[in-house]
């Protein structure tokens, strides 16, 4: 798996006319080799890869990377010596984040080597999930599914503050078998809801409020995302248009969603929606992003966005709308894209629930 993943990197490394590429990104490194430890560089040229690491991490590169990766652990050595030795006479290297002076001065005065700095060479790769990642996010989603339905069963007004309903959900999460969260668990009720990335407060989840929770896990290195507003109480009449409103605009959003759809044009659907109601103005994000590795990382679903949807991408549709000091709704599922549709990963209910 890793030898094809590394393989097909090198096709685009051959289309973007680079005979070698150093990364330190650790999301990249774990795509690319499966070495799930800290501190690692890695450099893959035409015909070989190395991944340099310190002697605190030999157990994990040794164990968890393939073996068409070469480990190196510098013990002593110094690794922009390293890596220019292992060049060899590499012509034109790209870089993916910024490097030390010392690092730059070896490789390219040493070496002879161009540098180019270039993002996104990887990331173009990883937005196309395979077999065992989309096993991974769905075991992710699934988790994240089962927290929300313990919330279901277990909330009761006035009990909880908004930080203590995130504490009790992080600590689920481990219980019931995920690394931990994949972002800060957001819970906000009225109108900390109509932030749209609200840190919980030590303020009690009254009766006849909103409670949006936005939350997800990792599971094997990968991640899950997902965001319900319930109300608890009964549910007035305006609360309930803009809870229609958004839930309508994430429907027809996840509806059209199939290889071949501009990500702006999905964007568009559910932003016309919302427009259409008169709330607009109120929503102030993109309706999406890709999950995988990354909570968020390509495709950007957005409406300046021009990536045309593939099959096997692992988007976000999450539409929402803000009213400042009010309250705000967002519902957000997580949707696999196939060539002749689409296939919702997230599978809690999105109906308005009132407890
Ligand atoms: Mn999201």
């Amino acid at each position: 798996m890793y030898e094809i993943r590394l393989n097909k990197f090198r096709d685009i490394m051959k289309e973007e006319r680079l005979d070698a590429y150093f990364t330190l990104n650790p999301s990249n490194i774990y795509y690319l080799t499966g070495y799930r430890g800290d501190s690692a560089y890695l450099l893959i040229t035409e015909s070989n890869a190395f991944l340099y690491t310190y002697p605190l991490f030999k157990i994990e590169a040794e164990t968890q990377i393939h073996k068409s990766v070469e480990v190196k652990i510098l013990e002593g050595k110094d690794l922009a010596s390293l890596v220019a030795q292992d060049l060899k006479n590499s012509k034109s290297m790209g870089i993916e984040e910024s490097i030390s002076l010392h690092m730059f001065n070896l490789l390219y005065c040493k070496n002879n080597s161009r540098i180019r700095q270039i993002t996104n060479l990887v990331e173009r790769l990883r937005a196309q999930k395979d077999e065992s990642e989309l096993d991974f996010i769905k075991k992710a989603q699934k988790i994240t599914d089962d927290i929300f339905q313990y919330v279901l069963d277990n909330l009761k007004p006035d009990r909880l503050t908004e930080l203590d309903l995130a504490a009790e959900m992080e600590y689920q999460m481990k219980k019931m078998g995920a690394e931990g969260y994949s972002f800060k668990t957001i819970v906000a009720t009225r109108e900390n809801s109509a932030i749209p990335h609200a840190r919980p407060r030590n303020v009690l989840i009254r009766n006849n409020s909103n409670l949006l929770m936005d939350f997800g896990v990792y599971y094997n290195g990968y991640a899950s995302d997902m965001t319900r507003t319930i109300f608890i109480g009964k549910a007035d009449d305006e609360f309930k248009k803009v809870y229609t409103t958004v839930l309508n605009a994430q429907k027809k959003a996840e509806e059209n969603v199939k290889e071949g759809e501009k990500a702006k044009d999905i964007d568009k659907i559910a932003r016309d929606i919302i427009k259409e109601a008169g709330y607009g103005e109120f929503f102030t994000h993109g309706l999406g992003h890709g999950v995988g590795i990354d909570v968020h990382e390509s495709p950007p679903v957005n409406s300046k966005s021009e990536i045309i949807l593939k099959e096997g991408m692992v988007i976000t549709i999450e539409p929402g709308i803000y009213l400042k000091d009010r309250f705000g709704v967002r519902i957000e599922d997580m949707v696999l894209v196939k060539k002749d549709g689409y296939e919702i990963i997230t599978n809690s209910p999105k109906e308005l629930i009132e407890l």
